[in-house]
């Protein structure tokens, strides 16, 4: 398969498919759809670790785009990758054991939906990060250009021809799949670019299925992102009008990896600590759970401010600590409700902020009751309340760095012990 571009105004001529090809191509559409359904009903049954994204919908797309791929031609796949992955022949075993988080699936079950893989199938994966699939396209369409030149040098003396792949092509295409979302991010605009420059053999594929998100199409291109506020107000319209009252505050700032965190747990929390997030001088990544937005909590007064960096202790006790985050936080308190009556007292932590993370409150539980645990010839506990992010971890991590010769942390996470 050949890149072509296609003049403006002309209309191009397919073959028709004969019968035969087209039931097969139906046959491929509904295995995706019927592989997504599962997948659906797997999800609401909280059966698949971690997140999914279908593409229900779509198949048709998928399946037309990798018809006349060879298996030596390359694909790159966005976070909606299911439909993807199989219209390029990978068996839907290993995909469904991957969202498992089974040890069989394409990646031992350790990517689960958005990091789909299969490398000597041309799947160069599936990819969380919007528009990062892109690049990595362009780097295989390089490639596969590479191959070609020596293909052909080479093509006079050895006609088995090193570089010439195995269905016997001197080319082969990668096509990259991306959705509306992806254009907007300067990681496409890139490799478009250099794509054109070194006229790589890359199909960019775009699924505009008309949103990213909530964000309807219109209101990503081309408005800039202070126009966006000033319409919209973010997904779910939390910022609207935010623009128009202070247009010399709210800035278009790329998002620092080392910036302060802050997850809060409670609706006061989030007044507190949104408005100390305001106040402070660093950029401040605020992360709300939009699943706890009709929940109801005492109003604070106008003036509470919660200081940033600091964990609470939101419930005491003596046994072990649930340190966790966010809506988590409520699920730690039942559970820690749960069990009092089997006579296990558990502290629960809120963190609050996330990064920098407070140390000293998380090993304050330790601190506290280290000297009597050893009394008792115990080993104090730590449960990592992990699904809501890596934030249980890195206080896993930061016990585990101060926990003595001897000690046991127990800090695994959930999808860990899905996984055999
Ligand atoms: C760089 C980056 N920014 C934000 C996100 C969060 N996010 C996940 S999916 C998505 C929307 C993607 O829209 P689009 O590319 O149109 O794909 P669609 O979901 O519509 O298929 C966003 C913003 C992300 N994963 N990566
Ligand atoms: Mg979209």
């Amino acid at each position: 398969m050949r890149a072509t571009s296609i003049p403006a105004g002309a209309v191009p001529e397919f073959p028709e498919l004969p019968t035969e090809s087209l039931l097969e191509a139906y046959r491929r559409m509904t295995l995706i759809r019927v592989f997504e359904e599962r997948v659906s009903e797997l999800y609401r049954n909280s059966e698949v670790p971690g997140f999914v994204h279908l593409s229900i919908g779509q198949e048709a797309a998928a399946v037309g785009a990798c018809w006349p791929l060879a298996v030596t031609d390359v694909i790159t796949s966005n976070h909606r990758g299911h439909g993807h992955c199989l219209a390029k022949s990978l068996a839907p075993e290993p995909m469904m054991a991957e969202l498992l988080a089974r040890v069989t699936g394409t990646n031992k079950g350790l990517g689960g939906s958005m990091h789909i893989a299969d490398p000597d199938l041309g799947i160069f994966g599936a990819n969380g990060i919007v528009a990062a699939g892109v690049p990595i396209a362009g780097g295989a369409a390089l490639a596969a250009k590479l191959r070609a030149g020596r293909d052909r040098a080479g093509a006079g003396r050895d006609r088995a021809g090193a570089g010439r792949d195995r269905a016997g092509k001197e080319n082969s295409v990668v096509v990259s799949f991306f959705g509306d979302g992806a254009v907007a991010q300067g990681a496409f605009h890139e490799t478009a670019n250099l794509a054109a420059l070194w006229r790589l053999p890359i199909v960019f594929f775009c699924e505009n299925n008309g949103y990213a998100e909530f964000s309807p199409i219109a209101d990503q291109h081309p408005v800039p992102m202070a126009a966006r506020v000033g319409k919209g107000g973010n997904v779910f319209a939390l910022t609207r009008g935010l623009h128009a009252k202070w247009p010399d505050r709210l800035l278009d700032t790329p998002i620092s990896e080392t910036a302060v965190m802050v997850m809060p747990s409670t609706p006061a929390d989030t007044y507190g600590l949104l408005r100390s997030a305001i106040l402070d001088p660093n950029p401040v990544v605020f992360i709300e759970n939009r699943q706890q937005y009709g929940m109801k909590g005492p109003k604070p007064p106008a003036d509470y401010l919660i200081p940033l960096g600091k964990a609470k202790v939101v419930r005491e006790g003596t046994d072990i600590t649930i340190v966790s985050v966010s809506r988590m936080v409520q699920e730690a308190l039942a559970a820690a409700e749960a069990l009092a009556p089997r006579g296990i007292s558990a502290e629960v932590i809120d963190l609050r902020t996330v990064a920098p993370l407070d140390k000293e409150t998380i090993l304050g539980h330790r601190l506290r009751h280290r000297r009597r645990d050893r009394r008792a010839g115990r080993l104090p506990g730590l449960l990592d309340a992990r699904r809501a992010g890596h934030a249980g971890g890195a206080a896993a991590d930061a016990v585990a760095l101060r926990a003595e010769p001897g000690e046991a942390v127990a800090a695994r996470p959930a999808y860990d012990r899905a996984r055999r």
